[in-house]
């Protein structure tokens, strides 16, 4: 018999109201001893699911908080065995008290992510959904989170399921022409098996390729800010971020390793990276500095290179302007606008030797960065798409997309079908790991231990 699990699910205390959450077979008649309500049955002789209010007790009996609770049986709880949620007010002395109550009752601490783990088991998810429980809990945007939310309600795993069924289908149909040879079946149709691994082929690639879009909205996408010493790429990605994360001075080669921060521009994840200025230096430790740089600019998914408008265009500001002309998308900032006297810089003229995907003219000290971070929210992918954001599931996905490549392959080489439905059958054991149907124990528990206790 499994055993009933104790944990606080909510946040750090002290808060308003804290949740604590009771499941397994013992939960109902654990909570019937230390929840009384003011009113009526107890909760095992009242209503499911509805919400009652009473008094909570701590071990030795004395009154602990007045509080609501709310049952649900096995069939409508989260984990899919009995769950009896308590909602105490948000202290530390409470919470730890109402926990002490229910281990001397029999229960036992939940491990991270065991609800969730349970809710899986009990079949009320599949390991996808479960995955974006996790990416949901940590998502760092609005994107982020949208992205999550529609692989919880199983836009991935149920797309991942049709094109494990429409092979399985395939199988099937090769495995029983071949048993039951006088049964009255349609013979094996070739043609028919050649199109269906065509098209299980196509899904799984398209779901692939979403995953490195997928993971620019899990983690962020990757923008680098470059230029010369003391343009103000430090004070910009301050401004960006919204806190004085890099250290700011007048000197030059003050930031050397790369900063970096994920912010939400209009609800899109960009991971700002701030970068050593770039400049012949002495220093070894500055020197990494600048070749982590440029680095930096090549690998990120756009470049925003800024100048100092208040001060003639360098040898520097040159080198850092080609770098970021590099990169197929780029931002020029003219920096420092509240120091330009009479004859502002023309960003228009220094587009047209490097050409920069767009220009904006900005003072990083005063904070105008609006237009920036509009156009930082356009680098963002396109908030209707389903995309893989798991590392997991992408890797079997490819696995699957190509040993179905390969039947697909032999098929249209006209080999026999044993001989290419192996290939098939290995990738439907394989999608079966995705999203659950075949995954092992240990797979699970690697899943699931990175949760959060009380999810
Ligand atoms: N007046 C003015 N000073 C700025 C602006 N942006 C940065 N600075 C100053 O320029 C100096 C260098 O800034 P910092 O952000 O460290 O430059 P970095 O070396 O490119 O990271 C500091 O003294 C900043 O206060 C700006 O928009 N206007
Ligand atoms: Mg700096």
């Amino acid at each position: 018999m499994p055993s009933t699990i104790a944990a606080c699910s909510s946040g750090p205390m002290p808060c308003a109201i804290a949740i604590l959450r009771l499941s397994g077979p013992e939960a109902l008649s654990i909570a019937d001893r230390i929840f009384f309500p003011a009113k009526g049955a107890p909760l095992s002789g009242g209503t499911p699911r509805v919400m009652r209010y009473g008094r909570l007790t701590a071990k030795d009996g004395a009154l602990l908080d007045l509080c609501l609770a709310t049952y649900f049986p096995a069939e409508s709880a989260y984990t899919g065995e009995d769950l009896v949620e308590f909602y105490p007010h948000g202290s530390q002395a409470v919470a730890a008290a109402l926990l002490e109550h229910c281990y001397a009752l029999g229960a036992v601490p939940a491990p991270p992510g065991e609800y969730t783990r349970r809710a899986f088991l009990a079949g009320r998810l599949d390991l996808t959904e479960a995955e974006a429980v996790a990416d949901l809990i940590h998502a760092q945007s609005e994107l982020g989170a949208k992205a999550a939310a529609a692989q919880l309600s199983g836009s991935v795993g149920g797309r991942i399921r049709a094109v494990r069924e429409d092979v399985l289908a395939l199988l099937a149909h090769f495995y029983a022409v071949c048993d039951y040879t006088d049964e009255d079946l349609a013979p094996f149709d070739y043609e028919n098996a050649r199109s269906v691994l065509k098209h299980a082929v196509e899904r799984l690639t398209a779901l692939y390729q979403g995953f490195q879009r997928g993971r620019l909205v899990r983690e962020g996408v990757p923008v680098a800010i470059i230029g010369r010493p003391n343009s103000g790429k430090s004070t910009l990605f301050n401004a960006l971020a919204g806190a004085e994360r890099a250290i700011v001075t007048d000197e030059a080669g003050t930031t050397r390793d790369v900063l970096e921060q994920v912010i939400s521009c209009g609800g899109a994840p960009i991971r700002i990276l701030d970068t050593a200025g770039l400049r012949e230096s002495d220093s070894k430790a500055e020197r990494i500095g600048v070749e982590r740089a440029k680095e930096a600019a090549k690998q990120a998914a756009a470049v925003v290179c800024v100048i100092d408008g208040s001060a003639p265009l360098s040898d520097e500001d040159r080198e850092a302007l080609a770098l970021a002309a590099q990169n197929s998308r780029s931002a020029l900032v003219v920096n420092k606008a509240d120091l330009f006297g009479e004859s502002p810089p023309s960003a228009e003229a220094i587009l047209r030797d490097y050409p920069l995907t767009t220009a904006f003219t900005l003072s990083a000290v005063s904070g105008q960065i609006e237009p920036l971070s509009a156009w930082l929210a356009t680098l963002a992918p396109a908030p209707r798409e389903v995309l893989v954001t798991s590392a997991r599931q992408a890797r079997l996905l490819e696995q699957a997309a190509d040993d179905l490549r390969c039947a697909l392959e032999s098929a249209e080489r006209g080999m026999t079908a044993d001989a290419f439905l192996s290939d098939a059958e290995r990738a439907v054991n394989t999608l079966g790991q995705i999203t659950g149907e075949t995954a092992s124990a240990d797979l699970a528990h690697e899943i699931f231990g990175r949760f959060c206790v009380g999810k």
